[in-house]
């Protein structure tokens, strides 16, 4: 009974089929930035045909052959190796999220910069390739190197101001602790070979981080004695903090914060009134496990526990699912998501505005027809 009562994911999606490329969502043709729709998400494992992409410039031409991963600068040996010397290292496989950091962006009010992603700039996925702390080991870091700079092959011009001038490559650093620890240089994506929207030949995950950290077609991996101050770590990619009250501060965006998304029903979409329906989505944290997901249908007066599926994966997503009993009044109802990780941290339930245009992790009014 309680399950014959669910919905079919993949069914009854409410969005246009026009505005859509293989299933995803056109948020821009080019470079091309593609957004799953959030209320198809049925599996763990987001289908690689089905995540979101989100690329600056043009996708590069790599010939996977000729292609070589550099590594140098403050390292004992300088490295340049093939795809084929990767594929002879340890391999390693992790599941994790891959979330942008401009998710939700839509939501924003007043509407904000940048490009405007809904619920679906989220993804989980297998990755499997070789740890960078392996690559990072045999290079031999010097005792003083302080970061670790990841740079693409892809490149392009800014057109906003505050911007350097002409064209310049994608490019992250990560602290070097992170670099040491669970980072990973995938050549595989659920198994497949790494599609090339997804950064074929060779992309870092990061596990726990925002997406873009998840450097996309490396071809260079730079050990730094000095802070990187490039495009996407200051300008972009950046949020305010207080350490010093006073005194904001910027800091470029690293660890997704916890969060839970309604997948169904979707915005919009139309509920018989004064009946049992399944509310469900998914929820991630970094470094941690998801403990609580709680629903509200009165604008957070009041929380209702959802039921938690499957067992947690550290860095992945987990599904849950709550049983709502629809007001009997007809009209527009908002529901919430809230979740908890084993940490203690909780989803807020008001946008903090040192968040700028990223970051966004509040409670999204899902606003549906009751009927
Ligand atoms: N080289 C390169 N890497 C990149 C980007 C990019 O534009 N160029 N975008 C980043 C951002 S902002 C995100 S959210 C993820 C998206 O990865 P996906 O397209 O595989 O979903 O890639 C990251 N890596
Ligand atoms: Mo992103």
């Amino acid at each position: 009974m309680k399950s014959s009562s669910k919905p079919v994911f993949s069914e009854n999606v409410s969005q246009e089929d026009g505005a859509r490329a293989g299933g995803l969502i056109v948020i821009e043709k080019e470079p091309v930035n593609l957004e799953m729709p959030f209320g198809t998400v049925d599996r763990f494992l987001t289908p690689n045909e089905r995540f979101y992409v989100r690329c600056h410039f043009p996708i590069p031409k790599i010939n996977a052959k000729k292609w070589r991963l550099k590594i140098g600068g403050a390292v004992r040996k300088s490295l340049t190796l093939s795809l084929a010397d990767l594929r002879d290292m340890k391999a390693h496989t992790t599941t994790s999220v891959l979330e942008c950091a401009g998710n939700n962006r839509v939501f924003l009010m007043p509407k904000v910069k940048g490009a405007q992603w809904g619920l679906g700039a989220v993804g989980n996925a297998e990755w499997t390739g070789v740890l960078l702390a392996d690559l990072l080991k045999l290079a031999g870091v010097n005792d003083d190197a302080l970061e670790v700079i990841l740079e693409g092959a892809d490149e392009g011009e800014v057109k906003e101001q505050p911007k350097p001038s002409g064209k310049f490559h994608y490019a992250r650093s990560l602290p070097l602790r992170k670099a040491l620890s669970d980072v990973l240089l995938a050549y595989q994506m659920n198994g497949e070979p790494l599609p090339e929207s997804h950064g074929a030949p060779l992309r870092a995950i990061v596990p726990g981080w925002y997406g873009m950290a998840a450097v996309k077609w490396l071809t260079h991996i730079l050990v730094t004695k000095e802070p990187f101050h490039g495009f996407y770590q200051t300008i972009e990619y950046t949020r305010w903090e207080r350490p010093h009250k006073s005194l904001p501060m910027q800091v470029p965006l690293s660890e997704v914060p916890v969060k839970a998304q309604i997948s169904r029903p979707e915005l919009g979409q139309v509920v018989p009134a004064g009946e049992k329906i399944w509310v469900q989505g998914t929820a991630w944290t970094a470094d941690s496990a998801i403990t609580k997901v709680e629903v509200s249908d009165n604008w957070g007066k009041t929380w209702k526990k959802a039921n938690l599926l499957g067992k947690p994966v550290k860095n992945a997503w987990q599904f849950w699912e709550y049983e709502w009993l629809t007001p009997k009044k007809r009209g527009k109802q908002v529901l919430m998501v809230k979740a908890t990780d084993a940490r203690g941290r909780e989803q807020p339930y008001e946008r903090d505005a040192d968040r700028g245009t990223y970051n966004i992790s509040h409670c999204l009014p899902i606003e549906v027809e009751v009927r």
